[in-house]
């Protein structure tokens, strides 16, 4: 890690009066949960248009429910890392922030992260097809395959598939973060989804100062401030001295810029 990039890095966030940060699969990616893209990813053993489009949902929900059921219980068994533990450490230490995950699996909150917004929806989460309502489901097995509603309609996960919208709310607040903050972080995602991945481009182009931490380089690189490689449970804690601000919490941010909070 280049020291020079870490001062200034901290030097914005002393500064920083807005931060925001935009994750993807790669920060749960030491919690053990897989990701999509890469040569472990999903998507290189399942078809992403069989299992993650509305179309294979009204095709074959139960091929699609299984798929969900064995994510679940997989990600029941994953716990924080500590990547998603310094994004809670930051969101502490910031005066404004934002965490726009594009993750379905519920870890960051479980990390003690609060101002949040889930783009991609929660695994955790089913909405009936019937009445449009949308409940918390944490059965892991499921108790039916597909599980149905109490009204008898079919539930399906509470997630975002290709060709179907996101969260309106959520969408504007990210947008409205990316085009308002000082700093973004963007750690572990391959940013190629849209449109998430258009927010790093939009904090650029309006100034933010943009930290990319990834495994491998991305189309996001050439454009970040930064760009750290290597993987984001052991960057993420070095980079915001969230290791030493445990041995000393009033740390922190204290570079040139001065405290983060006032
Ligand atoms: C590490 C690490 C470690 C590993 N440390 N790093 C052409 C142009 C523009 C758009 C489109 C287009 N063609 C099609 C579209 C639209 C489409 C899209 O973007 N497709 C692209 C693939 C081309 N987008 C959509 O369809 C979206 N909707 C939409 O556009 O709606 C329009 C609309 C408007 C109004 C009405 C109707 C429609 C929806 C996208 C939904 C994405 N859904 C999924 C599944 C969610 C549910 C589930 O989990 O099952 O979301 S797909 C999958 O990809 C998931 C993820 O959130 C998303 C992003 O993936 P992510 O997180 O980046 O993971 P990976 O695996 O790709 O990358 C991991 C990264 O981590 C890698 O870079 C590694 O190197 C790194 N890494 N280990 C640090 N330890």
């Amino acid at each position: 890690m280049d020291p020079a990039e870490t001062a200034e890095l901290y030097k914005r966030l002393g500064r920083a009066r807005r931060v925001a940060v935009l994750t993807g699969a790669g920060v749960s990616a030491e919690s053990g949960v897989p990701t999509f893209r890469g040569a472990d990813g999903l998507w290189r053993k399942y078809r992403a248009e069989d299992l993650a489009t509305p179309e294979a949902f009204r095709r074959d929900p139960k091929l699609v429910w299984e798929w969900y059921d064995w994510r679940r219980q997989l990600i029941a068994r994953c716990q924080p890392n500590p990547a998603h533990q310094a994004i809670a450490f930051l969101e502490r230490r910031s005066q404004d922030f934002l965490l726009i995950t594009q993750n379905v699996d519920g870890l960051h909150r479980l990390a003690g992260s609060i101002r949040m917004v889930e783009l991609h929806g929660n695994i955790w989460r089913v909405r009936c097809l019937e009445e449009g309502k949308t409940t918390e489901n944490l059965d892991v097995p499921l108790q039916a395959i597909p599980p149905r509603c109490e009204c008898g309609g079919l539930l399906r996960p509470d997630v975002v598939w290709f060709g179907e919208a996101l969260p309106p709310e959520a969408l504007q607040e990210a947008f409205d973060a990316a085009e308002s903050c000082d700093v973004l972080l963007v750690v572990g995602t391959s940013a190629v989804v849209q449109p998430a991945a258009s927010l790093p481009m939009v904090a650029r182009q309006r100034g933010a100062y943009v930290v990319e931490v990834n495994l491998e380089p991305t189309p996001l690189t050439s454009l970040a401030n930064e760009s750290h490689h290597g993987k984001a449970a052991e960057i993420l804690p070095r980079l915001l001295a969230f290791d030493s601000a445990f041995r000393n919490p009033h740390s922190a941010f204290e570079g040139p810029g001065g405290p983060c909070s006032p």
